[in-house]
């Protein structure tokens, strides 16, 4: 029975941006597991109820619930320990939380360039919540995207510590991509598929590693649509 991924969706089913979701499916991949994705919306707290709450990604494995995308990697190299792991051993884990937890502060420094976009792609069930919720966190919707231009150069600054990596090998874990990648590149896919116009400068160190790591798996995350791929 293959696992399901309760993944975040906005209006359009088949667009899935949430940073964290990617993480996680791009650790699948990595450990050439089959699962599917189940779209899921802001609102739908009461699906995810077993897993004790109401966040994505979440994934079920023959009835087992797991959540958060850190704990479910940490879980997939426990339940599959003869499939490639993503985590060699506890010093290649613990230097991916590292980069883990540095991507989440990237997630925060490009808020701003993101939050005006997804207002518009998500369902609108979710609208109400999303407002509210956002709102509490964030302030005034109207605000949201003020200092956007920060944020971009925030996320150049935020992206140095990765070029310095890919100045010198192909992936931040090495000859093959591992969890870094896939934290940073959930980090990525994020803006990169909520915003109108591409957020990587184009031939620039990170942007030729994301080509490589949307290529990868066949392109699996290549071939997923983003707002300016829906909007034709
Ligand atoms: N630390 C969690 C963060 C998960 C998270 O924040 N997910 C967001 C989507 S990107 C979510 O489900 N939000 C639901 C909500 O805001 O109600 C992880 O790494 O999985």
């Amino acid at each position: 029975m293959s696992i399901l991924l309760y993944d975040l969706a906005g209006a359009d089913p088949e667009l899935r941006f949430s940073p964290y979701c990617w993480r996680t499916k791009m650790a699948l991949r990595h450990k050439g597991l089959d699962f599917e994705t189940v779209p899921w919306r802001f609102t739908e707290k009461e699906v995810l109820a077993p897993s004790g709450q109401g966040r994505v990604p979440v994934i079920v494995d023959s009835g087992r619930w797991v959540s958060d995308s850190w704990t479910i990697a940490g879980y997939l190299d426990e339940a599959y320990p003869d499939r490639p792991p993503l985590f060699p051993d506890a010093r290649a884990k613990a230097q991916a939380l590292f980069v883990n937890a540095w991507c989440d502060g990237v997630i925060a420094a490009a808020r701003p360039l993101v939050m005006p976009h997804l207002y518009g792609l998500i369902a609108e069930r979710d609208k109400a919540y999303f407002k509210e919720s956002r709102e509490a966190r964030f302030g005034p919707m109207d605000g949201w995207g003020e200092g956007a231009a920060a944020a971009a150069g925030a996320l150049v600054q935020a992206r140095r510590p990765a070029e310095a990596v890919l100045a010198g090998l192909p992936f931040l874990s090495g000859d093959q991509p591992g969890y870094a990648d896939y934290a940073l590149f959930g980090t990525l896919k994020w803006p990169d598929t909520i915003c109108p116009q591409p957020v990587l400068a184009p031939g620039s160190t990170v942007q030729a590693w994301y080509e490589r790591m949307a290529g990868h798996y066949g392109g699996y995350a290549a071939s997923a649509p983003t707002a300016r791929t829906l909007a034709g």
